[in-house]
């Protein structure tokens, strides 16, 4: 299937997912959206991929929201179609791990995205904000719920009432992003980091995945318990004895569970 607005590649395990609207700063727009719900069930799908990225260019990962698109819609059209929630938590549904690689802009909805993905490897021109603010409406697809919890109350209600932006020093410091490296080498790192993820054991790196997101869904006693439970299930696996027997006999693990 052929893209319009993004561009999807494979890759030594990894999808990878490129925003691409160029004129439009890679504004989300619906038809990149449904687009993007594509590409990642295809790439849910597909048992040869064990991580994904999404990115999209050196000035922009994304702008937001399609502020033109959007600028006219009634109340009835909003809530009538759900507008926004609609396809957009699909990314955030994804079972195998999403790495977002932002260079440039990542603003309202584009920051949402980013919060979306699993983490964030930042580029030293990176920009994150909630601006939505300053054109007369508040972050409409978890921004001001995800943002909150990765830097706290006090800097969420800063950028969410000011629309300030922040660079990639202040958003690691603050804990969204996970590393900040140099623009030229963002791809680079951020294929790195992909490729050694889906080199991994697959079930077991669904199993992490599932724990950590857990921590946010639920209490510490809870979330323990959930964890150790899934720590059991792992020695139900193959790759839990390989990984185990590779290390006592100082050799590359062989997964088996893919
Ligand atoms: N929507 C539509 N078009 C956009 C958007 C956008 N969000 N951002 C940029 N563009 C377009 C511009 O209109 C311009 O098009 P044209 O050349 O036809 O005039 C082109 O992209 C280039 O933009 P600029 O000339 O403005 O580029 P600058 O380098 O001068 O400025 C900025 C870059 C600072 C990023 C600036 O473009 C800007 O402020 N953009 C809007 C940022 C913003 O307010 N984003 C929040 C949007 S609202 C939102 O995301 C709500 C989220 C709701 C839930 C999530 C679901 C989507």
């Amino acid at each position: 299937m052929t893209f319009e607005n993004i561009i999807l590649e494979k890759q030594d395990g990894v999808g990878v997912i490129t925003l691409h609207r160029p004129k439009a700063l890679n504004a989300l727009c619906a038809a990149l959206i449904d687009e993007m719900g594509i590409a990642l069930d295809d790439l849910e799908s597909d048992d040869a991929i064990g991580c994904i990225l999404v990115t999209g260019s050196e000035k922009t990962f994304a702008a937001g929201a399609d502020i033109k698109e959007m600028k006219d819609k009634t109340f009835q059209q909003a809530y009538g179609e759900d507008f926004i929630t609609k396809g957009w938590e699909r990314l955030s549904q994804t079972r195998k791990p999403v790495i977002a690689a932002v260079a440039g802009y990542a603003l309202g909805g584009g920051c949402e995205i980013a919060m979306m993905c699993d983490f964030i490897l930042a580029a030293d021109t990176a920009k994150f904000g909630q601006p939505e603010i300053t054109i007369g409406t508040i972050p409409g697809s978890g921004g001001t719920q995800r943002l909150t919890r990765f830097v706290g109350k006090s800097k969420a209600m800063e950028l969410c009432l000011t629309g300030r932006m922040m660079d990639a020093e202040e958003a690691e410091r603050a804990g969204l992003v996970a590393r900040v490296v140099p623009a030229a080498e963002l791809q680079e790192e951020a294929m790195k980091t992909a490729r050694k993820i889906a080199g991994l054991s697959r079930p077991v790196v669904l199993m992490a995945k599932e724990a950590v997101n857990r921590a946010f869904e639920t209490t510490l006693a809870e979330g323990v318990k959930f964890e150790r439970r899934l720590f059991h299930a792992t020695f139900a696996l193959e790759d839990q004895k390989e990984g185990m027997a590779a290390f006592a006999e100082k050799r590359a693990p062989a997964w088996k569970n893919r």
